[in-house]
């Protein structure tokens, strides 16, 4: 495919409620998104980068800064043949994952257009649903907690995860067990502890949890080895999984028997399905994480989400969830079995809103051959 024209576009979004997690408060999504117009195809692609390093170092203008001055300048008004030769043009750059991803999935968009089926097809998907869960944020009390699952739940939502942080985990975690006994429950520590808290993380054994997500260092793997051989629940690696060669580390050292894939964390769609299909070899399951997506980035994972071995619910919540008005149609919603349908229609099978998304627009940077 001739690549004739690249778009960059920043957008601000207001959450529709404040997301408190153990690295911080967010209460609006500045994500990059990338539009490629190849032989009269348009891709979308979102890089989930936020304004801030707390989460990865990674931020938008971090992305943005890689994507103009690296990544799109190797595929300008070039013939991009397939996504290796797409991942070869941009190896030279070290890291900056979700700066590639960006660009992988609108390559990914294209491709499945030029092929007349959908992503999730192109992808490996083999379900036409996907079991979703809801990440809830830190609330202000225990009760306070037990009322936003409950109004969850009635939404549909069949998997509830919980952020905890040092002074705010046991007693969430209680709560929300005592009020909920037989729900799918875990909670997600975004490396905030060490194991000098194991006697803390091995209480958290107590409430039948699917699992713990990032305990211990957000790059960490041996320390997360030490750590699960002391635990009955198990743990899911997020922060800590950048490649398959950090899978393949973490699952032969023992530090998780669970993994989190989200595909802007580990550079785009083909180095995830190498985790799935690792992942699948050594019979851990994998589910779909979330950063907080807009619609565009929503589809992308749906369409992920569809392959086999995401045996567990997903991250990958309505959009309704977190915007009050998104940038793109028909929006995913929850159906009562707790499940979100993926789209049939070629590429990512949502249509981009362009007038909300300039509306919503803060920056923006066209790349033309
Ligand atoms: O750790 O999974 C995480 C959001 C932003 C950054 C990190 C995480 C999250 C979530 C939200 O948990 C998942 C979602 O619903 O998109
Ligand atoms: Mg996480």
């Amino acid at each position: 495919m001739r690549i004739d024209r690249i778009e960059l576009r920043q957008f601000k979004m207001p959450l529709v409620a404040p997301f408190e997690t153990s690295f911080g408060v967010e209460t609006e999504e500045e994500h990059v998104i990338v539009r490629v117009d190849a032989e009269g195809l348009t891709g979308w692609g979102e890089s989930p980068a936020g304004a801030n390093p707390f989460y990865s170092y990674e931020t938008n203008q971090t992305v943005w800064h890689i994507l103009r001055d690296f990544l799109i300048p190797n595929v300008l008004g070039q013939d991009v043949k397939d996504i290796d030769d797409l991942l070869a043009r941009g190896a030279q750059v070290r890291g900056h994952n979700m700066a590639k991803a960006g660009l992988e999935f609108a390559m990914w968009d294209v491709f499945a257009q030029a092929r007349g089926i959908s992503l999730s097809k192109m992808l490996g998907g083999t379900r036409d649903k996907i079991a979703v869960g809801v990440s809830i944020g830190i609330q202000s009390s225990p009760d306070a907690l037990v009322k936003k699952i409950d109004s969850y739940l009635r939404d549909g939502y069949q998997r509830i995860k919980i952020k905890i942080a040092p002074g705010r985990d046991i007693q969430y975690t209680s709560a929300a067990r005592k009020a909920f006994p037989n729900i799918l429950l875990q909670v997600d520590a975004n490396s905030a502890y060490t194991l000098a808290d194991v006697d803390l993380l091995r209480a958290l054994d107590e409430y039948n949890l699917l699992l713990i997500e990032q305990p211990l260092g957000y790059e960490d793997i041996y320390d997360h080895s030490k750590l699960q051989p002391q635990l009955k629940t198990p743990i899911c690696l997020d922060e800590s999984i950048h490649s398959a060669a950090d899978a393949r580390e973490g699952i032969e050292l023992g530090a998780c028997r669970i993994i989190n894939i989200k595909p802007g964390r580990v550079g785009g769609f083909a180095e995830s399905i190498k985790i799935h299909d690792l992942c699948a070899a050594h019979k851990l399951p994998v589910w779909h994480g979330g950063m907080l997506e807009s619609g565009i980035g929503r589809a992308a994972n749906v369409a992920l989400a569809a392959l086999p071995n995401f045996t567990l619910p997903g991250d990958i919540s309505a959009n309704k969830r977190y915007f009050h008005e998104d940038i793109v149609a028909p929006e995913f919603a929850v159906d009562a079995e707790g499940m979100l349908t993926v789209p049939t229609k070629p590429g990512i099978g949502v249509e981009v809103l362009l007038d909300r998304l300039e509306r919503v627009t803060t920056r923006r940077e066209e790349f033309k051959a």
